[in-house]
């Protein structure tokens, strides 16, 4: 059986996720697009046979054609057209956010236990990741005992100008947010964000870089470095230490070059190379899930423990104070 998938948001991964799909994945076909920008969506349905445009994300999703449906539009309209799913009884696969705040990831997460149908897989990708998932396989078989403690960092070359401060959390730390609780199996308790000197590339609206430490339920402790203007590279950093090692992210794979008296590898600039593999893994495990009625990946519960901790970040940086992190009971269907 093909998925017939509905696209809403045709921006930069929207574009992307439609290639995979079209051109590397099996067992989908992108049936119906939507973006706001009503031409853009017609650019790139000119270009998809068999594609057609909706003019609305609500008219897409309820159409009869669409199986399952793809959210790549803003973070702030996730909750419309997640919840636009779950009631027209779709999977769905929606990009980091859920949504914007607890409270809508909340909404979701009980429309959908309402449904009675696991539906909704949350784009964090990293879970998906050959490193990652390595070195979750290191520490579950146990060979560096307990873990203790977690020291991590995101850094980006450069931000756009329109990336201000709250984005260093709910776009870019919320990544590790989602990948290191799924990493150790563990829950956060409380949050604290420390500002440190600003580097001079960063602007008014961005405090940068930030280092966000989080408590968990057993105990570890995790500093986690956010730092978007860091000029030289895209690097995903991940050490955890544990009672009898210490196990890190393998780095991308670089050839080692001796060249003018010096040994060295490369570093990524670009974000999107550095998990491109993942993406693909994780569409493609969607799909075969979705058509089977399952959710394998990170799932609306996920979505929600994310931005309860996003959000309490964004108080903890605000406030510089410890701030617990507190979410509903987590309800069974989600076992
Ligand atoms: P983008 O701005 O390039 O694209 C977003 C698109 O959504 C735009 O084309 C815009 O016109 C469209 N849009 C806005 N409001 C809409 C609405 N109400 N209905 C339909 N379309 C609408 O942004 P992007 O970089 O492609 O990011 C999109 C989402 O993907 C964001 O949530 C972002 O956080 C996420 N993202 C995830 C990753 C990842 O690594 N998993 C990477 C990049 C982006
Ligand atoms: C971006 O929004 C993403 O989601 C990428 O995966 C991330 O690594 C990048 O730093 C973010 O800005």
């Amino acid at each position: 059986m093909t998925l017939k998938i509905g696209v809403v948001g045709v921006g930069m991964i929207g574009r992307e996720h439609i290639q995979r799909l079209g051109n590397k994945l099996v067992g989908a076909q992108v049936v119906a697009l939507n973006d706001v920008n009503a031409k853009q969506a017609e650019d790139v349905a000119a270009r998809l046979p068999g594609a057609k445009t909706y003019s609305t994300g609500e008219a897409l999703i309820a159409a009869s054609e669409v199986d399952a449906v793809v959210v790549t539009s803003w973070g702030p309209t996730h909750e419309t057209y997640v919840l636009a799913a779950i009631k027209a009884g779709k999977p769905v696969f929606c990009e980091k956010p859920l949504a914007t705040t607890a409270a809508a990831s909340l909404r979701i997460v009980e429309a959908e236990v309402a449904s009675g149908r696991h539906l909704v897989q949350v784009g964090f990708q990293r879970r998906y990741d050959k490193g990652y998932r390595a070195l979750k396989k290191t520490i579950n078989d146990g060979v560096i005992g307990a873990p203790l403690m977690i020291h991590c960092a995101h850094r980006n070359p450069s931000v756009p100008e329109a990336y201000v401060s709250d984005m260093a959390i709910v776009d870019t730390f919320i990544h590790e947010i989602d990948a290191l609780r799924w990493l150790i199996g563990d829950d956060y308790v409380s949050a604290q964000v420390i500002v440190p000197r600003n580097t001079r590339h960063t602007h008014a609206m961005l405090d940068d870089p930030i280092i966000v430490l989080l408590a968990t339920r057993n105990g570890v402790r995790i500093d986690g470095e956010v730092f978007v203007n860091c000029r030289y590279g895209y690097d995903i950093q991940c050490q955890v230490v544990g009672e009898d090692g210490i196990a890190s992210l393998p780095e991308p794979e670089s050839v080692p070059l001796r060249r003018d008296a010096r040994l060295s590898t490369s570093i990524m600039q670009d974000w999107k190379l550095r998990f491109i593999d993942s993406y693909d893994v994780e569409l493609q495990d969607w799909i075969e899930a979705a058509k089977t009625g399952k959710v394998n990946g990170p799932n609306a519960w996920d979505g929600y423990f994310a931005a309860v901790t996003a959000d309490a970040c964004l108080e903890a940086k605000r406030t510089g104070a410890v701030i617990p992190i507190v979410t509903s009971p987590r309800p069974a269907f989600y076992d």
